[in-house]
């Protein structure tokens, strides 16, 4: 473990000549787009405890407040637009051979700086998903009308989300996981590696042998087993990161 404020050579050397990078992101990757973190003094559930609003059994209890939290979400997030971290995984992406972005994230914002086919582990704030029939849709008014929104069918919809106890799409996590195990290089940007299984990507990349490279602005838990840690905000290291293995 090193801990780092600028792109050290060992950095440069590993990540530049890596064939397969991918990179897990977390929340902290959209602070700077003003998107609110989950934990932390400014985080989502400071005024919430997770499993009071981000369960099925508090959704089958109490849809309206559930779908009030994310109807104050998506009006947070609506605004918010990609920042200087998102775009240079964009131009990472375009440099490395083989990439694949894994992102804990809801908002879109990876897709709407151009990054291509990122695998959303958590699903998408934007889609709804049918209790009744299961259709999955688009929806991106804000806010919502009525409370909870219905199907065509009938039936409540809820967001297309994957909450606590529920299990991941196993594509997607099986994408992620023959990504991580694949990588020469595993950058983890922005989270604070608690959740699982997405925490668990890491120790799947360090036990294939990749170098394992933190951006975040505080320790975590994954910071003893990370091979270097830049300490710092992501929109500061990403394109500095960048800059410095291919320059312009
Ligand atoms: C910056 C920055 C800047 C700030 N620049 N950095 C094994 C062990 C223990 C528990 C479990 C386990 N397996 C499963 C579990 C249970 C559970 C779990 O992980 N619990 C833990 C909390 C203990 N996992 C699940 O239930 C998962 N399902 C599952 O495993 O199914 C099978 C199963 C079920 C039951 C039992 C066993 C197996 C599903 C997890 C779904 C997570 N969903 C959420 C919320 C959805 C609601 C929503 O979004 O609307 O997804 S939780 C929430 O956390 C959200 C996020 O994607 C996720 C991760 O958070 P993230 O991104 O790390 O954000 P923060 O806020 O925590 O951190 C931000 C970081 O950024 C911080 O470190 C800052 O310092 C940093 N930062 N500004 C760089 N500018
Ligand atoms: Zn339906």
């Amino acid at each position: 473990m090193a801990i780092f404020h600028d792109v050290p050579r060992a950095v440069k050397e590993r990540l530049a000549t890596a064939e397969r990078v991918a990179v897990l992101t977390g929340a902290g990757i959209s602070a700077e787009s003003g998107v609110p973190t989950f934990r932390g003094a400014e985080g989502l559930w400071k005024n919430f405890r997770p499993e009071e609003l981000a369960t099925p059994e508090a959704f089958e209890r109490e849809p309206v407040t559930v779908w009030e939290w994310y109807d104050w979400r998506r009006g947070k997030v609506a605004p918010c637009q990609p920042n200087a971290g998102h775009q240079a995984l964009v131009a990472m992406e375009k440099r490395v051979a083989d990439f694949t972005l894994i992102t804990q994230n809801v908002d879109g914002l990876h897709r709407l700086a151009g990054s291509t086919d990122p695998v959303e582990l958590h699903g998408d704030i934007w889609l709804t998903r049918c209790t009744g029939c299961g259709a999955v849709a688009e929806d991106r008014t804000v806010p919502l009308e009525p409370i909870p929104p219905k199907c065509r069918c009938g039936a409540m919809l809820r967001p297309h989300i994957v909450w606590f106890g529920e299990s991941l799409d196993m594509k997607k996590l099986g994408r992620a996981q023959q990504a991580a195990g694949d990588s020469d290089v595993f950058l983890v940007v922005g989270t604070s590696s608690v959740v699982w299984p997405a925490a668990g990507l890491s120790e799947v990349a360090a036990m294939s042998g990749a170098t394992i490279i933190e951006i975040n602005v505080e320790e975590t838990p994954l910071t003893p087993m990370a091979d270097v840690t830049l300490l710092g905000p992501a929109g500061y290291h990403l394109p500095r990161v960048v800059e410095r293995c291919w320059p312009s």
